[in-house]
């Protein structure tokens, strides 16, 4: 039982005529993740075995990533639409990029990211979600001076958090341009397990 998971509204009336009803609200939090049950007790002074009335309440704990998914796929699950390797508004940003990112999966959006020269260094700035990255997203500004493979890295790279609304937080990554006149930068985003 995750009693402490449910919250009872009051009544809406507390007088009513015979016959009529009432509502009152339940509101689920939950502290976990998972399948998360309570019984609601309600007493009256009617005879019988509906006194005490009882109802059970169930609700499930969602990860942050799969709440995003419900609320844009109707779906908690990482297929289909919902995949996070998945396309679904064809802007190039799989839905995993959108999640990370802030954006909405079901309209076509841009990186929210650029690059900058500053004298001897690239300034790459990008937004990120607060909610995935509290929610175990992780976040990797990388460089490579081939594109070949693996040939990525995170040497140099220095990492500030400009301004952070809440919702999202703007990140200056700061890397050196090296010394063969070109450079390539990219954003990895990992999922969280
Ligand atoms: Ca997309």
């Amino acid at each position: 039982m995750n009693a402490t998971d449910f919250t009872l509204g009051v009544l809406e009336m507390t007088e009513l005529a015979p016959g009529a009803s009432t509502t009152f609200t339940v509101t689920f939090t939950p502290s976990s993740l998972g399948s998360r049950h309570a019984a609601l007790h309600i007493e009256s002074n009617v005879a019988g075995s509906a006194n005490p009335f009882d109802i059970n309440v169930t609700g499930t704990g969602l990860k942050a990533a799969e709440n995003w998914r419900q609320t844009h796929f109707g779906s908690t699950a990482n297929s289909g639409n919902a995949a996070d390797g998945f396309d679904y508004d064809k802007d190039g940003l799989p839905n995993l990029i959108e999640w990370a990112c802030n954006l909405n999966p079901t309209t076509a959006s841009s990186m929210p990211a650029y690059a900058v020269r500053n004298g001897t260094d690239f300034e790459f700035t990008y937004t990120r979600s607060v909610a995935a990255l509290n929610a175990g997203t992780v976040f990797t500004v990388e460089w490579s001076d081939t594109l070949v493979g693996n040939d990525w890295h995170t040497t140099g790279v220095a990492e500030v958090v400009q301004s952070n609304n809440g919702t999202v937080q703007q990140v200056k990554a700061t890397l050196p341009t090296g010394i063969l006149g070109h450079r390539f930068v990219h954003l990895k985003v990992t999922a969280a397990p």
